[in-house]
C-alpha cells in the first residue's frame, strides 16, 4: 500500500489551507509588466509632466468593461470613441456603464475631478493591475488621457483589422500631464495641392494623438482657392481648378468645410481658417480680373497698369512673392469683407488667420495700411487676428497673434507691440523641409531637418528675449508643393 497523506487526516486540513491560499494567490498575484510595456509608459509622445512605474501590468481583455461616472453626453461620447478605438486590432466590443459604482475590477474608468494643477486639458492616469482610472477636470483632459491609453497599448492596437497580440498589456504606474503651451497645431496646406475631407480627417486623427489641438488650413494661395465664397463663385469655379503641375485642384464645398469643423471640434481640435493676402492671391486674381493692379505674374514691383486691370494667369509652379491684390480699391474690400463674413459664419474657434506673409510687390506703405485695415475688419467679426510675422509691421496689439517663421527681428518687434507669438521656426518645424539630401519629397530652403533636430530645440530659449510668456504655442506647418497623396503627407510628418 502506498502512504496516501489525503487520506491521512493529520494532513488533510493544512493541505486544504495550502490548496486556498495558493489558488487565491494564483488568481490575485499581479502580473509583471513586460519590459515591452515599460518601454511603451517610458516612451509617450510629447512627454508627460510625470509618469511613475509600480512594476505590474494591467491586461485589456473582452470582460474589460468602460465606466463613466456621468450620463453627460459628452462624456458618453468619449466612452464610445474609447470603445471604438479598442475594437478593429482586438474584437473586443466592450459595454460602457454609467455611474460611480461601474468603477470595478475590470474597467477602465472616465472620470470628471477637480484638480487644479490639471489645469483645462490635463489628466492624470492611474494604472493599477485590475482596474484604469482616467480623471480630468474637463472633457478635453480624458480626451488626452486616452491617447496616452492608446499610445500605453502594444502598437498593434491601432491596426484596423484583428491583430496577433498575445495580451494587450499595460504597465501599471501614474502618469499626470498637462501642457506646457495651448496651442498645439499643424497646418496642412491645401491649396499647393488639394487634399478632400476624408486626408484631413486622417489628418486630424494623426495630430490628435499626439495632443494638438489646433488645425491651421491654408486655404488660398496662388496656385488654387479651396473654399466656397457664396459672393464671389468664381474664386472656386475659376481659381480652385488647378494645382502646382497643373493638376485638377478642387476646393471643399461649405457644408463639407462645416463638415471638416464639427469633425475637428469632436477631437477637440480648432481650425484656423487661413485665407493668405495681400501676396499669394494669385488664385483670386485669376478669378476677378478688378482685383488685380497690373498683370498677375510678373516677378517685377507691381505698377499699376494704366489699360486698368487684367486677369492673371493660372499659376502651376511653385515660386513665391511675386503677386499683390490691389490693396488702394474699395472693391478690394468689398471682396475682403464678404469672405470674411462666410467664413466666420463657419468658424467657431476664436481666430481668423490673414496671411500676410511674402508680399514682395505690395508696396510696403500699402501693406502697413492693408494689415491695420483688416486689423478693424477681424474685430467687427468678432474674432482675432493671426497673421505670418510680417503683420509686425502694422499697428498690431495684445489682441493680435502673430506667427514667427523665419525672421526674428519680427517676432521681437511683435513681441514688444504686446502680440502673443506662436512659433513655427522653418529650421526646425516646417515638416516639407527634407530629412537630408536623400528626401525624394520636400524642399530645403531653410534646412535639412532631421528627426533629432525637429525635437532638440526650445521655444522658451529660441529668441532672445521672448519668453513663456509671450509665445502662445508652436505649430507645425506642412506646406504642399511637392506633397500630392496621403502618403507624401504622412512621410513628411513622422516621425518628426
Ligand atoms: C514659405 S512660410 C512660405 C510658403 C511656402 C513655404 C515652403 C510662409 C509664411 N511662406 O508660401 O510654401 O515657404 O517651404
Amino acid at each position: 500500500m502506498f502512504y496516501t497523506p489525503f487520506k491521512d487526516l493529520r494532513w488533510r486540513r493544512p493541505l486544504l489551507f495550502l490548496a486556498i491560499v495558493f489558488a487565491l494567490a494564483s488568481c490575485n498575484r499581479p502580473k509583471p509588466a513586460s519590459p515591452e510595456a515599460m518601454k511603451r509608459f517610458e516612451s509617450i509622445i510629447p512627454k508627460p509632466v510625470s509618469a511613475a512605474l509600480t512594476g505590474n501590468a494591467f491586461t485589456l481583455t473582452d470582460k474589460t468593461t468602460i465606466a463613466i461616472d456621468s450620463p453627460a453626453e459628452e462624456l458618453q461620447a468619449l466612452g464610445r470613441y474609447l470603445a471604438e478605438k479598442l475594437k478593429p486590432a482586438t474584437g473586443f466590443d466592450l459595454p460602457l456603464s454609467t455611474g460611480k459604482e461601474s468603477s470595478r475590477s475590470g474597467s477602465i474608468s472616465l472620470r470628471l475631478i477637480k484638480d487644479r494643477e490639471l489645469g483645462a486639458e490635463g489628466y492624470e492616469l492611474r494604472i493599477a493591475d485590475d482596474q484604469v482610472t482616467l480623471s480630468a477636470n474637463a472633457p478635453a483632459g480624458l480626451f488626452y488621457g486616452i491617447q496616452t491609453l492608446r499610445q500605453l497599448l502594444p502598437a498593434g492596437i491601432e491596426q484596423t483589422s484583428a491583430a496577433k497580440e498575445e495580451a494587450w498589456e499595460i504597465a501599471t504606474g501614474t502618469i499626470r500631464d498637462y501642457p506646457e503651451y495651448s496651442w498645439r497645431g499643424s497646418m496642412l496646406d491645401v491649396a499647393r495641392h488639394f487634399f478632400g475631407i476624408d486626408d484631413v480627417r486622417r489628418y486630424i486623427d494623426l495630430i490628435t494623438f499626439y495632443k494638438m489641438n489646433t488645425l491651421h488650413l491654408h486655404l488660398s494661395d496662388d496656385q488654387g482657392w479651396r473654399i466656397e465664397i457664396k459672393s464671389w463663385p468664381n474664386l472656386t469655379s475659376i481659381g480652385g481648378q488647378t494645382q502646382v503641375g497643373g493638376g485638377k485642384g478642387g476646393f471643399f464645398t461649405q457644408e463639407q468645410y462645416k463638415d471638416i469643423v464639427d469633425y475637428a471640434k469632436s477631437r477637440y481640435v480648432t481650425v484656423i481658417p487661413e485665407i493668405d493676402m495681400p501676396g499669394h492671391i494669385n488664385a483670386a486674381l485669376v478669378s476677378y480680373k478688378e482685383l488685380n493692379l497690373g498683370p498677375a505674374i510678373t516677378r517685377e514691383p507691381a505698377s499699376r497698369n494704366p489699360s486698368g486691370p487684367v486677369a492673371g494667369k493660372v499659376h502651376i509652379g511653385i515660386e513665391v512673392g511675386f503677386s499683390t491684390l490691389d490693396v488702394r480699391k474699395e472693391v478690394t474690400f468689398k471682396f475682403i469683407n464678404d469672405v470674411w463674413r462666410e467664413l466666420t459664419a463657419l468658424t467657431p474657434g476664436p481666430y481668423l488667420h490673414i496671411g500676410g506673409d511674402e508680399a514682395h510687390v505690395t508696396k510696403k506703405p500699402d501693406y502697413i495700411a492693408f494689415v491695420n485695415r483688416f486689423t478693424e475688419i477681424v474685430k467687427a467679426n468678432g474674432k482675432k487676428m493671426v497673421g505670418w510675422e510680417e503683420i509686425a509691421q502694422g499697428n498690431i496689439d495684445s489682441s493680435t497673434v502673430v506667427q514667427y517663421w523665419s525672421n526674428q527681428q519680427h517676432a521681437k518687434v511683435a513681441a514688444e507691440k504686446g502680440a502673443k507669438l506662436i512659433f513655427s521656426p522653418a529650421q526646425k518645424v516646417y515638416l516639407d523641409m527634407k530629412y537630408d539630401s536623400t528626401t525624394k519629397l520636400g524642399l530645403n530652403w531653410a534646412a535639412y531637418i532631421e528627426v533629432d533636430s525637429s525635437y532638440m530645440w526650445d521655444p522658451a530659449s529660441y529668441v532672445d528675449g521672448i519668453g513663456r510668456d509671450q509665445i502662445l504655442g508652436v505649430e507645425a506647418p506642412l506646406w504642399s508643393e511637392t506633397l500630392v497623396t496621403m502618403d507624401d503627407i504622412e512621410y513628411m510628418l513622422f516621425p518628426r
